[in-house]
């Protein structure tokens, strides 16, 4: 047995998991990784692979395998080991840097944004998460009414990612820009895209995006 096979095993048992109706394998999963000693960010990583692949049989134009019955399941699911993994990763109340989070307009998306805002949450990131389809108005107001040192924005579709420059232009005419680092992730963005539209971070997954919010507050004294 090759590695590769190892790999591909693995890969359907996650989406087996994820594709549970009645949430009760994931529960098992969560429980053995804890057992094991495995740490939440490797768990939450195991399953994205297991989500990425679920997201590849539904776009697959040759041989569709999953459907949008299959998206809610599994995001389902995710929210379920969110649950579950979150008190493994309690808030720390350091009062590092105020965080305004959200997914935005036209995306519902919200395992990823939630990931990150706990990972924020537990090294001390006080956050405030104005939840998703978020609009371009909702962003600034949010800005301007808290003073937040950060705006993370997230987005999972590419039809949704012009939203993200309209928030940017948005904070330049509203006079906030200079006030507030903005980083933006999720799956349909890019380091590219992020520069393009003026942010000044890119965060690949939740532990890049941690690294890069406390380079922003390190800055700061
Ligand atoms: C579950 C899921 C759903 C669920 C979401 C449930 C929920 N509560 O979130 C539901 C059923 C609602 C859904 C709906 C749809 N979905 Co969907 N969905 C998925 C799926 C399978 C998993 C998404 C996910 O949670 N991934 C796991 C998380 C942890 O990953 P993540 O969000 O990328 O987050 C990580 C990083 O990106 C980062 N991160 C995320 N946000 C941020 C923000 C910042 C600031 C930082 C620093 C980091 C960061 O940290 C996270 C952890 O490392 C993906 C497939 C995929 N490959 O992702 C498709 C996918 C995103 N969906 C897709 C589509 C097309 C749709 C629908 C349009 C389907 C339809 N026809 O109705 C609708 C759109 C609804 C809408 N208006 O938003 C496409 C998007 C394609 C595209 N190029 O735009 C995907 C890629 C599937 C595919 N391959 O075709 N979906």
């Amino acid at each position: 047995m090759t590695d590769d096979h190892l790999k591909v095993t693995n890969v359907s048992y996650l989406t087996g998991v994820l594709l549970d109706f009645k949430g009760i394998k994931i529960r098992e999963f969560c429980q053995s990784k804890i057992e094991s000693g495995a740490d939440p960010f490797s768990i939450f990583g195991e399953l994205q692979h297991g989500l990425e692949e679920i997201g590849k049989g539904y776009e697959d134009p040759g041989f569709r395998r999953y459907f949008n019955s299959d998206l809610i399941v599994s995001g389902r699911n995710m929210k379920r080991a969110i649950e579950i993994l979150k008190p493994l990763l309690p808030p720390r109340k350091d009062g590092k840097g105020l965080v305004v989070i959200g997914t935005v307009a036209g995306d519902v998306h919200d395992i990823g944004k939630t990931i990150f805002a706990v990972t924020l949450e537990s090294d001390g990131f006080i956050i405030k998460d104005i939840g998703v389809d978020v609009s371009c108005t909702g962003f600034i107001e949010a800005v301007r009414e808290t003073s937040p040192d950060i705006l993370a924005m997230s987005s999972l579709l590419t039809t949704t990612l012009p939203s993200m420059s309209e928030v940017i232009q948005g904070l330049t005419i509203a006079g906030l820009r200079d006030r507030v680092w903005v980083i933006v992730g999720g799956h349909a963005v890019t380091e590219q895209f992020a520069r393009t539209i003026g942010a000044d971070a890119y965060g690949r997954d939740c532990v890049d995006g941690l690294r890069k919010c406390r380079e922003f507050m390190q800055e700061k004294v």
